[in-house]
């Protein structure tokens, strides 16, 4: 019989829940918001605001104390119609910001990059994972995120940004995201020696996807969960917003807190944001609901 002082299989369980993200561990039993900042010149909602060393620590400290777990770094645009920048330019952009913000304020930076040697400098900087909106497919991309030893974020799109907005189809969005594409995302990783306590998935929404195959998305979210990988979501300020509210960028927020409260009734582990604290206060609340009171988790 189980004595009633083993908790081995609550630690599992516990365990379970927790990501090795470099030297830090994230804990997603419940559901943790990711702040934005963008490095590039030409990011669609906060172009050229935080391309400066100082501005983008400032900012990123006002995330963290917002409730953000994790900082997003980002130095080439994934917006509709940007243009690719080279690995040089990525690495200059992103070096200096991920290696301030890991010795300034010791923080969980993820690096949102598809460029392999973006990729293998990450680790080294002390950044504790990889996004990458393009899944690991471009060539090299999959043995240096294996090398890195970083979790990784696998995020469906159709096209590229240039021409990803321009016809999306799909014959049926849910399977084809879900079952066709990402699952099959993750048996190559996991062939090239990813394993999949490393990995996490995204839907992508609005790459490549019209309102209609992005509203469907999020209405079935909980198919994703078939894949039994932590969940990571980005609809903020997206234009799937703009759309149905007829809003411009900086008038999206109560749209995107909407969206916000269902992805994590269906599953989201991981929101990446722009607006963390009012995101902070929408994830605790509709916390609160799924789990009918109790303590708000403490962001
Ligand atoms: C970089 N980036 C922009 N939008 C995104 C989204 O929806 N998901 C992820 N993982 N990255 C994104």
């Amino acid at each position: 019989m189980k004595s009633l002082l083993d908790t081995s299989s609550t630690q599992a369980a516990e365990n379970a829940f927790q990501l090795r993200c470099g030297r830090h561990l994230l804990d997603l039993s419940f559901p943790r918001v990711m702040g934005v900042l963008n490095v590039t010149p030409d990011s669609f909602s906060d172009g050229g605001q935080h391309v400066a060393l100082d501005d983008a620590l400032r900012h990123a400290e006002r995330m963290l104390a917002e409730g953000a777990a994790i900082i997003d770094v980002g130095g080439e645009s994934t917006r509709p119609g940007a243009l690719p920048v080279s690995p040089q330019e990525e690495l200059d952009r992103v070096a200096p910001v991920v290696e301030a913000l890991v010795r300034e304020l010791d923080a969980l930076v993820s690096v949102d990059t598809s460029c392999p040697a973006v990729m293998r400098e990450a680790g080294e900087l002390g950044a504790g994972m990889i996004n990458d909106v393009r899944a690991l497919e471009r060539e090299g991309a999959l043995l240096a995120a294996a090398g890195s030893g970083l979790p990784v974020c696998l995020m469906h799109r159709q096209g590229e940004p240039q021409n990803m907005q321009q016809a999306p189809s799909y014959q049926q969005p849910v399977e084809e995201v879900v079952a066709d594409y990402l699952a099959r995302r993750v048996a190559a990783c996991e062939a090239a020696g990813l394993r999949r306590n490393r990995l996490l998935i995204d839907p992508g929404f609005g790459f490549g996807k019209s309102v209609e195959h992005n509203l469907r998305l999020l209405k079935y979210m909980q198919s994703l969960q078939t894949l039994a990988l932590p969940l990571l979501v980005g609809m903020s300020r997206k234009s799937m917003i703009g759309k149905v509210l007829g809003r411009p960028v900086e008038e999206r927020l109560p749209g995107g807190l909407a969206l916000t409260a269902m992805a994590v009734e269906r599953g989201a582990n991981i929101l990446r944001v722009h607006d963390v604290a009012a995101t902070v206060d929408a994830v605790n609340m509709t916390w609160a609901v799924l789990q009918e009171g109790g303590e708000p988790p403490l962001h």
